[in-house]
């Protein structure tokens, strides 16, 4: 009797952890900013929460600075797509190379606050833009945020396009970003995030543009940034994203667990995010940054000179798209 209990109880713990080893999984994640950004804390939390949900079956292992790509964060969503990596949690702007449609969100000035980007994210144009990534290989989860990005230059304080003209402008991602800037009468150069400070530090280029989150926790004003232009003319949204294999081989649970757990995280880091920008902004302030606000005059200067952007990247976005995004901000 003794013995069948015994017996009954080591084959049961054998069972037991036999299962949880079939089932115990990791994944990678892939980010370009570390959990000292609200990027990385958007990975952070969901890794957290899946773990947690899981009860220690799923494991997400954060690989911030695009590191599993080499730094080379336009090569991000290939990546996925082949396996290499498992999941991410990208930026618009660093996947639009392989989806096009993408580019809606760099349009210049096509939203002008949070409410025209959410209006966007959680309207018909954010489901277009999910299935022009699913289209491509990628199961998308959830929408986070990178931010509303502002140019900054270590030369003069940028009022109106013609403050720009000649500075050399580090940008990201896709081709569109070249013919803003050159629209600008600026000189944009395309360089990795991990390549930008350094370029910054020894004057290779003058300027950059990006949320004021990555400029203050990067301490972009260290590097010789000196003037900050607040023109908000365009916001890269995150996206949380699984690889289709990996999403295959998940039971329906699982499935269901990461994805809510990406809606939670990604709605989380988007409200945290929005609460740190007036305090970001005090501070940039405070260590000497002129920081320069446009009036509406001044901002339409900037709209009207990158209209022709518009026009050339309408066709690669796509008009239902663009057609869903410009009625979902033009309700009030
Ligand atoms: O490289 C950038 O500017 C960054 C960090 O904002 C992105 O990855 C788009």
């Amino acid at each position: 009797m003794k013995l069948t209990r015994l017996l009954a109880a080591v084959a049961a713990t054998a069972a037991l952890s036999a299962g949880f080893a079939a089932q115990a999984r990791e994944y990678s994640v892939s980010t370009v900013l570390s959990d000292a950004f609200p990027w990385g804390q958007a990975a952070q939390k969901w890794a957290e929460l899946v773990n947690e949900r899981s009860e220690g079956r799923i494991t997400l292992r954060v690989y911030p600075n695009a590191q599993l790509v080499a730094g080379d964060q336009t090569k991000e969503f290939s990546a996925m797509r082949s396996g290499l990596i498992d999941m991410a949690v990208g930026s618009t702007i660093n996947w639009s190379p392989q989806v096009p449609e993408l580019n809606l969100f760099s349009l210049p000035f096509l939203m002008k606050d949070n409410a025209d980007l959410d209006a966007i994210t959680q309207g018909e144009a954010g489901k277009l833009s999910f299935a022009a990534i699913e289209q491509r290989g990628i199961v998308p989860l959830a929408w986070g945020e990178n931010g509303f990005r502002e140019v900054s230059n270590s030369r003069k304080p940028v009022r109106a396009p013609a403050d720009l003209a000649g500075l050399k402008i580090r940008v990201v991602g896709s081709p569109l970003f070249q013919d803003t800037f050159s629209a600008l009468g600026a000189n944009p150069t395309q360089m990795s995030w991990a390549d930008a400070k350094p370029a910054l530090t020894t004057g290779a280029v003058d300027g950059q543009e990006n949320p004021l989150s990555v400029f203050d926790v990067a301490r972009v004003d260290q590097v010789g940034q000196k003037y900050l232009t607040l023109w908000h003319y365009m916001a890269d949204p995150l996206i949380f994203a699984v690889n289709q294999r990996v999403w295959k081989t998940l039971p329906e649970e699982d499935r269901e667990l990461l994805r809510q757990a990406a809606l939670d995280a990604g709605k989380w880091e988007v409200e945290l995010s929005r609460s740190q920008q007036a305090k970001r902004l005090e501070d940039i302030r405070s260590r000497g940054v002129e920081v320069v606000e446009l009036n509406d005059a001044e901002r339409q200067a900037f709209v009207d000179a990158t209209r022709s952007v518009h026009e050339k990247w309408a066709p690669k976005i796509g008009d239902k798209l663009l057609d869903a995004a410009r009625s979902a901000i033009a309700k009030p």
